[in-house]
């Protein structure tokens, strides 16, 4: 699976993806994440932030959360403006912030005809919170049936449906659990399962599995992965890639991100797309 997509000549309007998510002091994770994937990958990044997090290489001290019309606000101005061809989501802080950010997808009239990717962080991978507890149900009720797609690694189904990951069997159970809380698609992500040498995604639409087998990449600088492999996702989509090719695409951007990945602090350093540039 390559790792390009095509580009937009110089002076045109690249395809515009957006990401509505958290910040990372550390410039590690969240919304600096997707920024750097966006924009190596050639699309115009928009953004609508949720969570101002103060953090570093080892572990988030604290955040603020962005008032929730603000938040709304932003992915208005730029939807009625600008345009969008593909959103993410990552950080979303508050039960307050996922309603609003479902409430202006619908009102905009980008539910239908937008793709949606729905990264549903909860922790850090210290296992600092990013999202309130109490916030998990709004999360499936009321985001999920609107995503083109789920991303949850194996914490976030253990949250989400009660199913500990630990085979194939235990991840098609899972895949079936979440999509029966409404999104199109479940990305069911095998990368935290530690004891393999392979990293399996499988992804699922009610019919039809489809596996992404990548040889795992040891490193301890894994800081930022998920929300990559979304935000690659995100880009394939508004080019128009159908959901399997647009995940193949966004697992290999992430697995090259995982080989170039660089340690940074006294803590885990990211994922790097800064790959691309290599090449
Ligand atoms: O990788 C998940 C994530 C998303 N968004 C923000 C984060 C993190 C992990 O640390 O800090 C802002």
């Amino acid at each position: 699976m390559s790792t390009f997509l095509r580009l937009t000549p110089p002076g045109r309007t690249p395809p515009r993806v957006l990401t509505i998510a958290g910040s990372d002091s550390g410039g590690a994770a969240g919304l600096q994440a997707d920024l750097r994937t966006f924009t190596l990958l050639g699309v115009h990044p928009l953004v609508a932030v949720t969570a101002v997090t103060v953090q570093n290489s080892l572990g988030v001290k604290g955040f603020h959360a962005i008032p929730p019309d603000i938040v709304g606000g932003q992915i208005e101005a730029v939807a009625t403006d600008i345009g969008v061809q593909a959103a993410k989501t990552g950080m979303l802080a508050s039960a307050e912030i996922i309603e609003t950010v479902a409430t202006r997808w619908r009102d905009l009239g980008l539910a239908a005809t937008v793709p949606f990717v729905v990264d549903p962080v909860c922790a850090s991978m210290h296992g600092d919170p990013l999202l309130q507890p109490s916030a998990l149900d709004t999360l499936r009720t009321v985001l999920f049936p609107l995503a083109s797609v789920i991303t949850p690694n194996l914490d976030e189904v253990r949250l989400l449906v009660g199913i500990d990951v630990t085979d194939a069997g235990t991840q098609r159970a899972a895949a079936r659990a979440l999509h029966d809380l409404g999104p199109q698609w479940v990305l069911v992500k095998g990368g935290h399962l530690r004891s393999s040498s392979r990293s399996v995604d499988l992804l699922y639409n009610g019919a039809d599995f489809h596996e992404f087998d990548a040889l795992r990449v040891n490193t301890e600088h894994d800081h930022g992965a998920g929300d990559t492999l979304a935000a690659a996702t995100a880009c394939a989509l508004a080019h128009g890639y159908p959901m399997p090719e647009a995940i193949g695409f966004g697992k290999a951007w992430v697995t090259e991100s995982l080989r170039a990945a660089y340690p940074l602090g006294a803590g885990h350093g990211p994922v790097s797309a800064l790959f691309r540039l290599q090449s």
